[in-house]
């Protein structure tokens, strides 16, 4: 609890709230999809899931796909492990299913992670799943496919900046040297690897794969305005429905938030948390940190009464198996969402935001230096026209008083059974009576309709 406690303060700190930006009624088309859906499924998965975690029987410590950089093995023995990857138990459909029981609206799997091996068949580099493994199928196809069966959007993530395989990509500086001298002069043909290998390859992910829902730009180093646009490029003009993230290192269609971060305020604008389920994106066999299904639910439901989407990361192991463990916890998840999805599936942001805790009033800093946030985690709100979905994580002091609105309150009731819950008005506020103990002790909607659309804030 305490631990829990210190995250959500951490992670809540560090988000600052960016300036609006101008309209643009073409970005807004195509972000309908992506306002909707609210939560997808991450992949990261690559050769670094062989190592798992360990190189030369010792253990290596960080994230599992940072295994070459962190052990600073040289190319000529990472890529060894291609020879290695045979991933047997891969069953596309199987992933593809899960995310569809979790309740997730999209998948994003790693095309070429900063290791810079290709999980797709590419004419631009033999360093590819087809050409360098025993293997030989082409795993990007194969999901495209299973993803198009069963009507599952798909985006690719794509290390544009850092190739660790390639001498003139950004990141290896243990094959390779620094990036940059201290003056910040590039030190390698950048341009050439950019040009030669990731441009070409984001083209192959645009031309070969069906519809590309979004490409999960990472990492921008080194990627001035006019690189970031030559990749903008790419993809507006072969498919230009695809959405581009927030890392791109130019503007995309959407800001993505740090890894794990939540914001703590509210923002119209389109974005994005890239989350974890343990602590590793790539496969780590020594990772079983598991969060709960209860505080899933609660990030989920968190980032969606601030407007945002939550990208949820599982890690297959190298055999092709998503760990059991995260599977249990999405599934739990996605029964949770399967009665209470009204909630989240294109719901809009709280109208109010005093549920989100308050920056500390003594001036205190977070450990990067920002003002303290103290967040409070025992309700959320989001809406659709007439209604407000008001999400306990646990039991309301009784009676619970709803926030201030212009609007006339006509009815509540729960969610998950349409038992109706009792409204009283006490001097001008309408208090809620929730059945103790409550239906859903992980969390449970309250339904509160009103008068019009549009619910309007009156002072309290
Ligand atoms: O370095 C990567 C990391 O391996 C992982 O892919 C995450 C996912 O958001 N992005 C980078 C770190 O922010």
């Amino acid at each position: 609890m305490v631990l829990c406690l210190l995250s959500l303060l951490t992670l809540a700190s560090t988000a600052q709230t960016p300036a609006p930006r101008p309209p643009d009624a073409a970005r807004e088309k195509r972000l309908e999809w992506f306002r909707e859906a609210k939560y997808g499924l991450f992949i990261h998965w690559g050769l670094y899931a062989i190592p798992a975690g360990e190189w030369q029987g010792k253990r290596s410590l960080g994230l599992g796909e940072w295994i070459m950089n962190r052990s600073k093995i040289p190319v000529h023995e990472y890529e060894k492990l291609a020879a290695k990857f045979n991933p047997v138990r891969f069953q596309p459909d199987d992933w593809v299913k899960l995310a569809q029981d979790a309740g997730m609206k999209y998948v994003v799997i790693t095309a070429k992670h900063h290791d810079g091996f290709a999980m797709f068949k590419s004419n631009v580099s033999r360093y590819n799943v087809v050409d360098a493994t025993p293997f030989r199928r082409d795993v990007l196809k194969e999901l495209a496919e299973a993803c198009a069966r069963r009507g599952m959007r798909l985006g690719f993530y794509y290390s544009q900046s850092q190739d660790w395989h390639e001498k003139d990509g950004a990141g290896n500086t243990w094959d390779f040297g620094p990036d940059q001298g201290p003056d910040g002069k590039e030190l390698k043909n950048y341009d050439n690897y950019l040009r030669s290998k990731a441009e070409p390859q984001v083209k192959e992910l645009l031309s070969g794969y069906g519809p590309v829902a979004l490409i999960w730009f990472d990492t921008p180093r080194m990627m001035t305005a006019e690189r970031g646009q030559r990749f903008a490029d790419i993809v507006r003009s072969i498919q230009p429905q695809t959405l581009i993230d927030g890392r791109l290192g130019t503007e995309g269609d959407y800001r993505s938030t740090g890894d794990n971060v939540v914001p703590p305020e509210a923002s119209t604008e389109a974005w994005e948390t890239p989350a974890t389920v343990n602590d590793t994106w790539g496969f780590r066999k020594d990772d079983t940190n598991w969060k709960s299904p209860g505080q899933i639910t609660f990030k989920l439901v968190d980032i969606v009464s601030k407007g945002g989407n939550y990208l949820l990361n599982v890690g297959p192991t190298a055999e092709g198996v998503i760990p059991q463990a995260s599977q249990d916890i999405l599934r739990t998840v996605g029964r949770w969402l399967k009665v209470n999805g009204e909630a989240v599936y294109g719901a809009s942001a709280s109208p109010f935001g005093t549920e989100f805790g308050e920056y500390t009033s003594r001036g205190g800093k977070d450990v990067r230096g920002q003002r303290l946030f103290l967040p409070q985690a025992e309700w959320r709100v989001t809406t659709k026209p007439g209604k407000l979905y008001i999400t306990f994580f646990s039991e309301p002091r009784a009676p619970f008083e709803i926030p201030a609105i212009k609007n006339r309150i006509t009815r509540a009731y729960r969610l998950a059974d349409g038992a109706p819950v009792e409204l009283t008005r006490d001097n001008g506020k309408t208090l809620l009576t929730l059945e103790r103990p409550m239906l859903d002790p992980m969390a449970t909607v309250v339904v509160v309709e009103f008068e019009g659309a549009q619910v309007g804030r009156a002072e309290s």
